[in-house]
């Protein structure tokens, strides 16, 4: 998995895995969408527009899957040009785009510390029933600016107030 996301049941001991769904370049055309002037950044320096686009481009790197009522989604951070791709991956066939979120700024200046999250390299999502405010949660740790960041993942049949 390099510049996509790919779905599909998991090996069994009497089979092998079946691919049933590649993301293509889509995640590039979202993010291209998302920042013009800033696609395929680097992590760890702004104004690097297409510095990655002739490695790994956004390079995925972490994959998470969280359950939030009767839906299955997906959840993967992109460790260069930074923030989160959210599915809903409850028809592996077919998965749905649902947003992307990236909380790192781009008119920062990342050795001074003041350009966002940097880097998101691993995710963990928590249950509602797991967490502390009853509302699922997605952790992502960033491996260049050394921080977390704390996202609520709200029911997109009852988006909250704020
Ligand atoms: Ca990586
Ligand atoms: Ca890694
Ligand atoms: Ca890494």
């Amino acid at each position: 998995m390099r510049r996509s996301t790919s779905t599909g049941p998991a090996p069994s001991r009497s089979g092998t895995p079946s691919l049933v769904y590649d993301s293509g370049e889509e995640f590039e055309q979202i993010t291209a969408g998302a920042y013009p002037d800033d696609f395929n950044s680097d992590n760890d320096e702004n104004d690097s527009y297409e510095s990655r686009s002739d490695a790994k481009g956004p390079e995925p790197e972490d994959a998470e899957i969280g359950v939030i009522g009767d839906r299955t989604y997906a959840f993967i951070c992109l460790e260069r040009i930074g923030g989160v791709m959210v599915y809903d991956v409850s028809d592996p066939a077919a998965p749905e785009f649902i947003e992307y979120v990236n909380n790192r700024d781009f008119d920062g200046d990342p050795d001074l510390g003041t350009a966002g999250n940097l880097a998101p390299e691993g995710l963990c999502f928590v249950s509602a029933e797991d967490s502390p405010n009853g509302m699922p949660l997605l952790i992502v740790s960033h491996e260049v600016s050394g921080t977390l960041s704390v996202y609520q993942v709200n029911d997109r049949a009852a988006p909250s107030a704020a």
